[in-house]
């Protein structure tokens, strides 16, 4: 699709389709021939809406152009258009007329460029929900209880000490504690809110063949990882987005840890390692057919700060070879210290239902619990923001509990909302919004 926006895209259109006399009724799809402004040549048979402003998308008259894609065609037709009048659109241009023509808020911005760029279900919903205005509903809300607060301490202000003020000071408090209550509900998701963009790092480790690619194969769904019943197979770390159970992870598959081994192999453990000190989650793999050895033991009390998951492989052998399931011989306290347990067999299959709906539960707990009801922050600009907010409000609890003067208390007051009004674009900063909008493709 084309489009053009401006007090003058009714009339473009006009000059490209000689079929239309005037500008087409709004919001009607109209069959139309495009010919070159110039030359008259035919370009294309294509359908055009007209919007008329403000009721469109960038809050201007705007026409969109479905003409047949491909990679002539639309490029063509834009090429006419420019001779006919109009100009390239800036990246994201469209939706920055949107935001200062009060369509969409800066929220509802980022929610547009997060919606084209989300890679799994849960990315998906959380854009969704902020440009349906969950988010900006939310810290509206806020602001409108702040800007309470500060209308309530006016009456303080210069009242005369001997009577009782209009708004018992305990009322006050309340209401700030609600709200310090609710920003400190939203920022507990932040920390999974902004995993969700990159996907959480999520590392398969182990001793060298115990089945690390293929289970890592068996959850990207194809055959990405080598696989051997060499040990030592895989020499360097492999990384592959997907998704599981609807939720981002960056999977890794690493080099079997071990000693020894050529040069080679020992720089794959190299890299292995420096995946394991940033993973957000970590997979150890264990043969089920084995009892653990020293260095499993000694991985796993050592442990890094990330979560580990021990996951035993090749669960298929233990029927097979009637053997006794032996727990591998797992001590009570370690056991304590995982932050789950699962059983695979990469080869049947059996166990990476578990995987796949674990890994969401133990990564994004606290986006699972929030549902729909707290909307999740995906974005480093918010939680910031809300977190100068959170503390400003506190500040401002304190200084009336110190007895300080209320002007003094209400200047914690302004900057609580002056940081809310900051994520919703009703200030708006000049680099903040560059930025946001440097990240958006042309056409959007
Ligand atoms: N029976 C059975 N064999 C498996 C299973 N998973 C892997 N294997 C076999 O175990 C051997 C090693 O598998 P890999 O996936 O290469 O093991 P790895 O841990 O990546 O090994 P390195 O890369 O050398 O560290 C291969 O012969 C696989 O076919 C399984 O679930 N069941
Ligand atoms: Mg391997």
């Amino acid at each position: 699709m084309v489009r053009v926006s401006g007090p003058d895209a009714g009339v473009l259109l006009c000059r490209l389709a000689s079929d239309l006399a005037e500008v087409p009724e709004p919001r009607r799809a109209t069959l139309v021939k495009l010919q070159d402004p110039d030359d008259g040549s035919s370009l294309d048979r294509a359908v055009v809406t007209f919007y008329q402003g403000p009721a469109s998308y960038t809050g201007e008259n705007l026409v969109e152009l479905t003409c047949h894609g491909g990679r002539l065609v639309p490029s063509l037709i834009a090429d006419a258009l420019m001779r006919a009048g109009g100009r390239q659109a800036t990246p994201g241009e469209f939706t920055k007329r949107a935001y200062l023509r009060g369509k969409l808020d800066l929220v509802q911005v980022e929610a547009v460029a997060d919606l084209v760029e989300a890679r799994s279900r849960a990315m998906h919903r959380a854009a969704l929900g902020h440009l349906e205005r969950g988010l900006s509903r939310r810290i509206t809300k806020l602001r409108e209880g702040i800007v309470g607060l500060e209308a309530m301490l006016v009456h303080h202000i210069d009242f005369p000490e001997e009577d009782d003020p209009p708004v018992p000071v305990t009322r006050i408090v309340d209401e700030a504690s609600w709200i310090i209550k609710e920003i400190a509900k939203m920022l507990r998701t932040a920390p999974e809110g902004q995993l969700l963009r990159e996907g959480a790092l999520t590392v398969l480790a182990g001793q060298p063949n115990v089945g690390k690619s293929s289970l890592y194969n068996a959850l990207v769904g194809e055959e990405r990882a080598i696989v051997t019943e060499e040990p030592g197979t895989t020499r360097d770390a492999l990384e592959v987005a997907v998704q599981l159970g609807g939720f981002p992870f960056r999977l890794v598959d690493t080099a079997g840890l071990r000693d020894g081994g050529e040069r080679i192999e020992q720089l794959g453990i190299e890299v292995a390692r420096r995946y394991l000190d940033s993973a957000d989650l970590v997979l150890l793999c264990v043969s089920a057919i084995d009892r653990l050895s020293v260095g499993e033991l000694a991985f796993l009390s050592e442990a890094t700060d990330s979560p580990v998951v021990l996951v035993e492989t090749k669960i298929d052998l233990l029927a097979k070879r009637d053997v006794d399931y032996g727990g591998l011989g797992l001590p009570v306290d370690m056991r304590e210290k995982l932050a789950g347990h699962l059983r695979v067999s990469a080869m049947t299959g059996e166990g990476l239902d578990q995987v796949k709906q674990l890994l969401p539960e133990l990564v994004y707990s606290a986006v699972v619990s929030a549902k729909e009801e707290v909307p999740v922050l995906t974005r480093r600009r918010h939680a910031l923001a809300l977190e100068v907010a959170l503390s400003e409000v506190s500040d401002f609890t304190e200084a009336l509990a110190d007895g300080l003067p209320a002007e003094v208390a209400s200047t914690h007051l302004r900057a609580a909302a002056t940081a809310l009004e900051e994520i919703l674009g009703v200030i708006s900063v000049d680099d903040v919004l560059d930025a946001v909008f440097a990240e958006f493709c042309v056409g959007k």
